[in-house]
């Protein structure tokens, strides 16, 4: 068999992209809320046009989104019959700390997330929990400005402190922020950063990794010492990147690329920065902000595992005239020997297991996929049944690779949670018709919809994969 017996299976969501219930439960406003629906949502997640609450004529779908809120029992059922072994989600920071400031934590919040745990546990599901998933408070940004400013990270520790303390014996593995590297490309989404006319990107964008690899650290460090059976883990928006062609500059280009997308992992990983990032750093005159005992923060409370996200690979070129295609956040060279989904994001599960070798040939930790998956539109037969083969395909080929990573080459891997195994809103485009569940959530784009839920063809595909761990892909 080539998992290990107690592999896991399941599924991964956001709080943001599925919870809704923004305003309720004592929760206050956050980064995620205000992030609108249509042509002014990639300005508002890359920062670059503000948004602190909601305008006339926007759509902001976060603030219902699919109503787990309110559908957490009938959900986690649902990953229960699937025979899910582990669920992964987030907790909302503002469900918690509704200004992010608050001496006390907000009861009604904690409960919430104290029942939806009970809830995993009831149908022997592991929760893997995210501290934060693009997801900050307002009340961070609009006194504080975001991770831009260095009080965030005690801010966070307390978060953290408050999570491992309720839910000691309740949650085990804890990844302390989703896709750390986008918070480069996606400053407002990833770090509640509005960049300001004029002002050096790198140096606000460097500052603010800076805050949360020093705040994942301490996170680290406060987990292991509430308890020490608490696994917690760094999270990548991974995928390997490919030369354009054997000639030698596209060749250092891709590395060059590889080696910048891992830098905050590395750190995560390794206690230290990188001597290519210092390098950089000399080059656009950034000093980091250390301050206290912040090296040996880093130095002592590096992660257990590492974990991350695989849709697509990219591809490299030293002379900027490639065709580009979409993909996760930022758009890449188009690779012209893969197909793509509708949304351009290019399919490659051989890419699949470079990465998990990449991964684990540089930092020899075990690995755990926390996202991987088809967004497709589906279509809903007269019967009722939603026939989506095309997912089943993309889900099976990227199993085989993880297979082939494991039992041929040797890798270490413990877990894998396809993206959104509910329908949920998209992080890039806001819809919910970029589908990647197994189980269909009657919700359009706009936000009509009765929120009901039916089961696809690939929760039975899923649920036999999970039963078989992994060695029935028919
Ligand atoms: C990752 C995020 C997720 C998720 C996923 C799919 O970057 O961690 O939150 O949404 O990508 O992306 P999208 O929703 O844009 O299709």
């Amino acid at each position: 068999m080539a998992f290990r017996k107690d592999f896991l299976w399941g599924g991964a969501t956001a709080a943001n992209q599925c919870e809704g219930g923004y305003n309720e439960g004592g929760r206050g406003l956050a980064n995620v809320d205000v992030i609108p629906h249509g042509k002014n949502r990639s300005a508002v997640v890359r920062g670059a046009r503000k948004s602190f609450g909601f305008e006339e004529g926007e759509y902001y779908p976060a603030k219902q989104a699919v109503d787990f809120y309110h559908h957490y029992k009938e959900d986690i059922a649902l990953f229960g019959e699937m025979g899910f072994k582990t669920y992964r989600m987030s907790i909302g920071w503002s469900r918690i700390f509704p200004q992010g400031d608050e001496e006390e934590p907000n009861e009604e919040g904690l409960k919430f997330y104290e029942d939806v745990f009970r809830e995993c546990h009831k149908h022997g599901i592991e929760p893997l929990v995210t501290i934060t998933h693009f997801d900050c408070p307002m009340g961070l940004i609009t006194k504080y400005g975001g991770w831009r400013n260095r009080k965030l990270v005690d801010f966070y520790k307390k978060l953290a402190r408050t999570l491992f303390t309720r839910y000691k014996g309740l949650v085990k593995y804890w990844l302390t922020f989703n896709e750390i590297n986008m918070l480069l490309h996606a400053p407002f989404m990833g770090a509640g950063i509005f960049l300001e006319e004029g002002e050096n990107r790198d140096q606000v964008l460097y500052t603010a990794a800076h805050h949360e690899l020093v705040a994942s650290a301490w996170a680290t460090k406060i987990a292991h010492e509430v308890d020490p059976d608490i696994q917690v883990g760094c999270m990548l928006a991974g995928g390997t990147y490919y030369p354009f062609s054997c000639r030698p500059e596209d060749v250092w280009e891709s590395k060059k690329d590889l080696r910048n997308n891992l830098f905050l992992i590395d750190v995560q990983a390794r206690g230290y920065y990188p001597s290519f990032i210092l390098k950089e750093f000399e080059r656009v005159g950034f000093e980091i902000p250390y301050q206290d005992d912040d090296r040996e923060i880093l130095l002592n409370n590096t992660v257990d595992f590492i974990s991350f996200s695989y849709y697509a690979s990219r591809v490299s070129k030293a002379d900027p005239d490639g065709e580009l295609t979409a993909g996760n956040i930022f758009k890449s060279v188009k690779n012209p020997y893969l197909k793509a989904s509708e949304w351009g994001w290019q399919i490659d599960p051989l890419g699949l297991r470079i990465t998990l070798n990449d991964l684990y040939d540089r930092y020899q930790l075990p690995l755990f996929i926390s996202e991987n998956g088809l967004g497709a539109k589906d279509v809903v037969e007269a019967d009722g049944s939603i026939n989506d083969d095309y997912r089943i395909e993309y889900l099976r080929e990227h199993i085989k690779a993880m297979k082939a990573a494991v039992e041929e080459d040797g890798v270490d891997l413990f877990g894998y949670t396809t993206w959104g195994p509910i329908d949920l809103v998209s992080a890039s485009t806001g819809e919910m018709s970029k589908r990647y569940g197994f189980i269909y959530v009657d919700r359009d784009d706009a936000g009509n919809g009765t929120l009901a839920r039916s089961r696809k063809k690939s929760f039975w595909w899923y649920k036999k994969v999970i039963a078989t761990n992994g060695e029935d892909l028919d």
